[in-house]
């Protein structure tokens, strides 16, 4: 079943009405986002030439009854991003984004991460239900080569029966319905500057009931990273590093603390591509990669087509729900449709980002290019959404408070939660397995997209009223601008054991993190 022209209209209604927030107070620097924008040295490309590039899959080096064995190499690389010049990355397997790995819920895999970089490394699956040892702890090192003999590194995952190895195996059971996961770099103090220098890559996990839908399927299933850079003369990538050789002191530059925001969006790893498309439907998986930067996604011409969203941070949505702009917050996903078939063939339709100013205004363009016949379909029935709809608040007990701010240590402006910055000794809450708690989260003075390691939530409200259309659905991030609160059911299950919750704002996310340890 399609959505009708009648439902679209009464869900356009309540999937496009956005509050309108303020964004402007301290600590703010325009454009939507926290943070101060970098300008690049190097001259930037015209946009839409450049075809959208999508992340090849990774294969399995060896399958058994039970599991599916991937190997990964984190490594420099040199790609090719701004035309005619060379950009050094730092990323898995030499290419980024990084492969994409598809897995099936239940089915067990096992990643061994490889580190061939001159720094430590801690790779997180983001959204991945996963068993504390492999859920890439910032502590939780793979070592470099060149620091073999170092052992203030925590690292007990990477000491192999000879001393110190350079690898890591991450175990993910996934047991976990559909979702578009990612994961990317970790380490402790440097998460910013490595993400940055291009340590992400998507994970895409499928289920029977998503199989089961008649959604766009196969090179009409396209994931998005969307992400901004700045570049140097010489094409390498700009970041504000006290210690650009990432080996020292952590940290970027004082006027950077709030975020730094580049001047060119890349998506998947491409400046401002087009992807030409059929006048059909497609499903798109949005992630908002970058460090500091928050988009409003918005098509135009937007008279046709608004997006479908099908899909939040934890997989299928209940049903479908229309929204005529989209705000993406660092680590969110949003799984939408585009129905092209809503346009003429020939028009280009181009994906702007409406916090955005110039440059940053667009993302990317469809270009209609033919009409097609179209088998898909989007569904007013996605998934059953028992689980989400039985969710309810366990025992009694007051909901659990946590402030995210600015905090002053030993004279040092930092970021922090409920004052203090992080320290991995501190336990911040000692849910129990199986425990349902609602999180009182709020935000100030800037924006903070917060996320929760291991579980999925449901916003219960923001601001004291209704959660916004874009909250919907199960989530792993939710994204609060500054003075904004919002209220989470969270189900602890899965593992026990030690996780953090932190801002996904980068240049936040070391000082502004904290433990919880699941009992
Ligand atoms: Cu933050």
């Amino acid at each position: 079943m399609k959505v009708s022209r009648g439902e679209f209209l009464r869900l356009g209604l309540a999937g496009g009405t956005m509050l309108a927030l303020p964004f402007g107070a301290s600590g703010c620097s325009g454009e939507g986002s926290t943070g101060t924008l970098l300008p690049s040295k190097a001259k930037l490309p015209e946009p839409f030439k450049v075809p959208l590039p999508v992340p090849p899959v990774l294969e399995p080096v060896r399958t058994d009854a039970g599991t599916d064995y991937y190997e990964m190499t984190q490594k420099a690389g040199r790609v090719e991003i701004l035309p005619g010049i060379q950009t050094e990355v730092w990323c898995y397997d030499g290419i980024f984004p990084g492969p994409t790995v598809e897995s099936r819920s239940g089915r067990k895999i096992m990643v061994r991460q490889h580190n061939e970089l001159p720094v430590p490394v801690s790779t997180h699956l983001h959204g991945g239900r996963t068993p504390p040892e492999s859920d890439g702890y910032p502590t939780d090192l793979i070592p470099p080569k060149n620091m073999a003999h170092d052992h203030s590194m925590e690292g007990h995952g990477s000491m192999g029966m000879g001393g110190f190895r350079h690898s890591k195996d991450y175990v993910y059971p996934l047991e976990q319905r559909a979702a578009t996961l990612w994961y990317h770099d970790h380490r402790m103090d440097f998460t910013g500057p490595q993400v940055w220098r291009g340590l992400a890559g998507f994970h895409i996990i499928r289920d029977e009931e998503e199989d089961a839908l008649p959604l766009p399927k196969g090179e009409k299933d396209v994931p998005l990273m969307i992400c901004d850079r700045s570049f140097d003369e010489d094409g390498s990538f700009l970041y504000p590093s006290l210690d650009p050789s990432l080996q020292g002191k952590p940290g970027v530059e004082e006027d950077y603390m709030d975020g730094v925001l580049g001047d060119t969006i890349l998506v998947n790893g491409a400046p401002w591509p087009v992807l030409e498309v059929s006048a059909t439907k497609y499903r798109f998986r949005i992630l908002n990669a970058s460090n500091a930067r928050r988009y409003e996604l918005a098509l135009e011409p937007a008279n046709h087509a608004p997006f479908i969203q099908v899909g939040s941070d934890g997989g299928l949505l209940g049903a479908p729900i229309l929204h005529r702009k989209i705000r993406v917050a660092q680590a969110e996903r949003f799984d939408v449709v585009i129905d092209f078939s809503q346009y003429y063939v020939g028009t280009e339709v181009t994906l702007k980002n409406r916090m955005g100013q110039g440059r940053t205004a667009s993302v990317m363009r469809f270009r209609v290019a033919r009409k097609e016949k179209d088998d898909s379909a989007v569904p007013g029935r996605l998934s059953d959404m028992a689980e989400f709809h039985r969710l309810a608040e366990s025992g009694g007990g007051s909901p659990r408070e946590f402030r995210f701010t600015r905090v002053t240590d030993s004279g040092r402006t930092m970021w922090g939660i409920n004052g203090e910055p992080f320290d991995q000794e501190r336990m911040a809450a000692r849910p129990e397995l199986g425990s349902t708690e609602v999180w009182h989260l709020l935000a100030a003075p800037a924006a903070h997209p917060i996320h929760l390691h291991l579980v999925q939530f449901k916003v219960l409200s923001r601001n004291g009223r209704k959660p916004l259309p874009t909250d919907a659905g199960w989530k792993d991030t939710v994204d609060l601008t500054s003075g904004e609160e919002a209220r989470v059911l969270v189900r602890f299950d899965g593992y026990r054991g030690r996780y953090v919750f932190h801002c996904h704002n980068l240049e936040h996310e070391d000082m502004m993190m904290a433990n919880f340890e699941v009992v």
